[in-house]
């Protein structure tokens, strides 16, 4: 099986990749370690196979002379270039498991339009959501860590699961976060349930502008209709 860590930055990834592996070797399990961050200076583990090797960070803002965000774009564009090497890799490895560490830049598996975990999609694959305990305080909270391990979960097409990551440093007792559930609930429901109309912008026409600034404006209105 293959396992796509992901999560926000600095959630965990790369600490779990080490020391999750080595657990599982501990217990008698065939682990393999992939690095899929091209930003990454240092590891704490020894990958069986590092995307740095095909791509990195530094070289792609080299490159384009382009800034870090965007070199992450276009560092993801050339990582898909290169998929098929990633495959082979895992078509001809055998293993109980693969962790595989992916970068931090969420977004980059969300909202790109190239989707780097289709790459693992046709493979035995699980992706494993970190939501960390220092983040997670309150019902809003898991509230909007539950959305957002959703939207990972609808975006990639992939099988995920959630995990707490650090709950040695804070605590995480998610029984009572979930306890102010129902009434953060309450207030997503009726968030929902509220209709407002789609405004579309564009700033080369500009058009949609008037349409924005009335939707603005109606948001302070004491009627509260935005439909
Ligand atoms: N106390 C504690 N610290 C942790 C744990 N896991 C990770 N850390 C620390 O959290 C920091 C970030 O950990 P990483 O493993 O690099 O997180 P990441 O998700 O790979 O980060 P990015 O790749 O930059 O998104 C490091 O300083 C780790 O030592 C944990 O379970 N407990
Ligand atoms: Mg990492």
């Amino acid at each position: 099986m293959i396992v796509l860590l992901i999560g926000p930055a600095g959630s965990g990834k790369t600490t779990l990749t080490a020391v999750f592996g080595n657990y599982l070797e501990e217990i008698g399990y065939d682990v393999r370690r992939i690095n899929l961050d091209p930003a990454v200076e240092e590891l704490p583990y020894s990958p069986d196979f590092d995307i740095r090797k095909l791509v990195t960070l530094s070289e792609v803002m080299k490159k384009h002379k382009i800034g870090p965000n965007l070199a992450f774009v276009k560092s993801i564009e050339e990582i898909w270039e290169k998929r098929e090497t990633i495959r082979n890799f895992l078509g001809n490895e055998r293993f109980d498991i693969c962790l595989l560490d992916m970068p931090g830049q969420l977004e980059l598996v969300l909202f790109h339009s190239i989707r780097i975990t289709d790459i693992f999609k046709s493979m035995r694959t699980l992706a494993l959501f970190l939501i960390p305990a220092d983040i997670l305080k309150t019902g809003d909270d898991l509230i909007f860590l539950r959305f957002l391990f959703l939207a990972c979960k609808f975006r990639t097409g992939i099988e995920t699961l959630y995990a707490i990551s650090k709950c040695d440093m804070y605590s995480c007792d998610e029984g009572n976060v979930t306890t102010e559930l129902s009434e953060v609930l309450k207030g997503v429901l009726e968030y929902l349930r509220d209709t407002q109309r789609v405004v579309k912008v564009s700033c080369v026409t500009k058009e949609g502008f008037d349409e924005l600034l009335d939707l603005l404006h109606e948001a302070f209105c004491s009627c509260g209709d935005l439909s």
